[in-house]
């Protein structure tokens, strides 16, 4: 059985981070009405959804990937790097306790879950604006025993390693080359977004499909091409709040 941890919208979800797109106005009530129909797709792809209540006070809350990394052996309590998403891990880390041993990204380290792309036993961190080498070297530190490696990947352009590169299939990442480069990931059947979609690399593999936001429509192109199957959704406020299809889950084993 696979667990999708989400939260809620926060009321102050408006007041979001913001690092590499101008500020929207951003409608809080259909941001919440497009993660409830984020939270059904999880479900119809074999998730079962256990919902965080909201935090009124914390913005970005909803962005559940960034304060935790989830493995079979451990999770992994990040310390994220903008100081005001900070207070957002106590939550998750009570909800997760039940799952798995807990472990922790303590200072000087900081280390936001949608910088980890994690294949197989190699795990790739993005070295961002809000994952610094202390993060990275603690991450190592934790995941080694378990026989995992951590590679890090410098990033300057995007907010995360998880903007420029996900997972789609097997065999197959889907990438913006602009934002990470290719090289990094040899061996791998490469799909690049839509040159004028720099923002399509973020999609999530579950269940065999691909959640994708329905905006990217030449990247869903290139995709469906390429015979991954696509499970759209529409995350037009989220992605105002520099949010992806990622950020709002915590997939995991039970
Ligand atoms: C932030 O800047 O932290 C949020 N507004 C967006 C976080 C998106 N999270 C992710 O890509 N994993």
């Amino acid at each position: 059985m696979l667990i999708a941890l989400t939260r809620s919208v926060s009321p102050a979800f408006a007041d979001c981070e913001l690092t590499h797109v101008d500020r929207q106005r951003i409608d809080v009530t259909l941001a919440a009405a497009q993660h409830t129909a984020y939270e059904a797709q999880l479900a119809a792809l074999g998730c079962a959804v256990r919902r965080l209540p909201a935090a009124p006070d914390l913005p970005d809350s909803v962005f559940v990937e960034d304060t935790a990394l989830v493995f079979d052996e451990v999770a992994v309590i990040t310390r994220p790097g903008a100081p005001s998403r900070r207070p957002e891990v106590y939550v998750v880390a009570e909800a997760l306790k039940a799952y798995r041993p807990l472990r922790e990204i303590t200072a000087p380290g900081t280390l936001d879950g949608g910088d980890v792309l994690t294949l197989g036993h190699a795990v790739y961190v993005g070295l961002s604006r809000r994952t610094n080498a202390a993060g990275v070297d603690q991450l190592r530190a934790i995941l080694t025993p378990f026989g995992y490696t951590v590679h890090a990947i410098p990033l300057t352009a995007c907010l995360h390693l998880k903007s420029a590169v996900t997972q789609v299939a097997d065999d197959a990442l889907l990438l913006n080359p602009q934002w990470v480069d290719p090289a990094s990931f040899n061996g791998w059947r490469l799909i690049e977004v839509a040159p004028d979609e720099p923002h399509a690399a973020n999609a999530l593999l579950v269940g065999g499909r691909v959640i994708f936001p329905a905006a990217h429509q030449r990247t869903a192109e290139r995709l469906t091409q390429a015979s991954i199957v696509i499970a759209p959704v529409d995350v037009s406020e989220i992605a105002k709040a520099e949010g992806g299809v990622t950020c709002c889950s915590l997939i995991f084993k039970e």
